[in-house]
């Protein structure tokens, strides 16, 4: 089996948690807090690896877990970041978000990289969450949950060329004629059982080269899903040229090639216009064999009128292979590669919370029942201790000060009410309502600028607004 699918799962690390801690030392009775962050997790990246060309090791293992961040210590030290995971997949491998149907990547070059599952920020240590009114922060904040999703990923090779034929035509030796490709050739129909790459040099091409693929055998009903060529036209739909190849000497059976060939473009049609309206060199092959000879002047001018470039070759012997390998470099040449379906993607993503991630939304789901959606509150509420009731207590602070809590009553909001915010439940208690009412702005004092100064102040959390 060829694997040209895959599902798999990808969890990026969790961020550590970061610490609560005191200063302690020998004659300083009350140190400040001193509790480091905890580390970023690691993120998780799929990355080209040329030496791959198929999906196959992901039929073995479909679970992929980057490393959690270790959580802040005292003395203001940090936990370590956990490592990064690099998955690697063939070139050619576009990344579909199986949940929204997104595309995320398409990933073609060497070494190209996607991120596709972002690592947690590490939790901030209670020495970040002293203000004047709380010198002695009893809390700091939980780690953020990594990323996770579910990706499905599609191989679509890429070749420069396909050949296109029926069985038997002798597309697999016409491969192993131009190139290093080992295909297994046999005189019996669908021998070809998964596509195959080779890499043809150009004779007298100055140096100049270009990828081959071979495909199953199509025949009659192929676009209906008769024989197997039908799974294995994606691979063709980013070859920037076809080359038809036909038995010139119409088989065992005396078949007409010309039909043959009538037969193939109506299944390639059917599957798909564009398939079909690529450029196509016709190579009238075993033309070692008399019956071929004899059919060729009849199949030249036909297929020359109707404005095909035709070419004599015996992929057997080799005559008249090397006209047809530069006949297409040169037709290649004039023919621009193919869009990406979707840009490039730039190495290693940069995260910032942007004016959007802000935005939240308050919604009244039903009576009692109350939502809070928003990439910023949303990670809030996953980094926040609520067994720790100073966490908590910043928590509701914040809310305040964010404008939604003022949301929620005007929602209609009342105590023992339930917000659905990240998938947790919270209740809506009446001391909410006491956060509310402090005045989110005001000058600070002489003190506390001092404290501010020595680092004892949190910084005041930025205005956020409701879209
Ligand atoms: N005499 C002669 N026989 C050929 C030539 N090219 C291929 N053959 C024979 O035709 C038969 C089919 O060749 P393959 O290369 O396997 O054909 P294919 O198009 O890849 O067939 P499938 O993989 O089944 O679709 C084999 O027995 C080959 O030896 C040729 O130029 N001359
Ligand atoms: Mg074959």
């Amino acid at each position: 089996m060829f694997y040209d699918q895959a599902k798999i799962f990808v969890k990026a690390g969790n961020g550590g948690n970061g610490a609560v801690s005191f200063h302690r030392e020998k004659y300083v009775p009350r140190g400040g807090p001193d509790g480091g962050d905890g580390g970023r997790g690691g993120n998780v990246y799929l990355r080209v690896d040329p030496s791959l060309n198929t999906l196959l090791p992901f039929s073995y293992q479909q679970h992929f877990r980057a490393a959690d961040g270790q959580p802040g210590q005292g003395n203001n030290r940090s936990g370590r970041d956990g490592a990064d995971l690099y998955i690697d997949v063939p070139p050619g491998t576009v990344v579909i978000d199986e949940a929204t149907g997104e595309v995320l990547g398409d990933l073609v070059e060497p070494g190209e990289v996607l991120l596709v599952a972002r690592g947690g920020l590490g939790g901030r240590g209670n020495q970040h969450f002293a203000t004047p009114s709380r010198q002695v922060p009893r809390f700091a904040e939980k780690g953020e949950p990594g990323e996770e999703r579910w990706l499905r990923l599609e191989l679509k090779l890429l070749a420069d060329v396909g050949l296109i034929g029926l069985p038997n035509a002798g597309k697999s030796t016409l491969l192993a004629a131009v190139s290093a490709a080992r295909p297994k050739i046999a005189d019996y129909p669908f021998t070809t059982l998964e596509p195959m790459l080779g890499v043809v040099s150009v004779p007298g091409g100055n140096g100049g080269s270009f990828v081959l693929a071979d495909l199953p055998g199509l025949i009659a009903g192929a676009s209906r899903g008769a024989g197997l060529g039908l799974e294995f036209l994606r691979h063709v739909e980013r070859t920037r040229l076809l080359i038809h190849v036909l038995d010139g000497s119409g088989g065992l059976e005396g078949r007409d090639p010309l039909e043959d060939f009538h037969t193939v473009n109506a299944e390639l049609a059917a599957y798909s216009a564009a398939l079909a309206g690529k450029p196509q060199l016709v190579a009238v092959n075993k033309m070692d064999l008399p019956e071929a000879q004899a059919n060729w002047p009849r199949l030249s001018t036909v297929l020359q009128d109707l404005g095909y470039a035709v070419y004599p070759i015996s992929a057997a012997t080799g005559q008249g292979v090397g006209e047809l390998v530069r006949a297409a470099w040169e037709r290649l040449q004039q023919i621009p590669r193919p869009e990406r379906i979707v840009p490039p993607v730039r190495t290693h993503r940069v995260y910032t919370l942007d004016r959007s991630q802000e935005r939240w939304e308050a919604i009244r789901l039903a009576p009692h029942r109350f939502a809070l959606r928003g990439p910023k509150i949303e990670r809030l509420t996953l980094m926040t201790d609520f067994s720790n009731p100073e966490a908590a207590e910043r928590y509701q602070r914040l809310l305040a000060r964010w404008g939604i809590s003022r949301r929620l009553i005007a929602l209609g909001i009342q105590p023992g009410d339930v917000v659905e915010v990240a998938g947790r439940e919270l209740v809506w208690e009446p001391e909410l309502v006491e956060a509310e009412r402090t005045p989110p702005r005001r000058r600070l004092t002489k003190r506390e600028r001092l404290l501010k100064r020595a680092g004892l102040l949190e910084e005041p959390e930025e205005e956020i607004g409701e879209q």
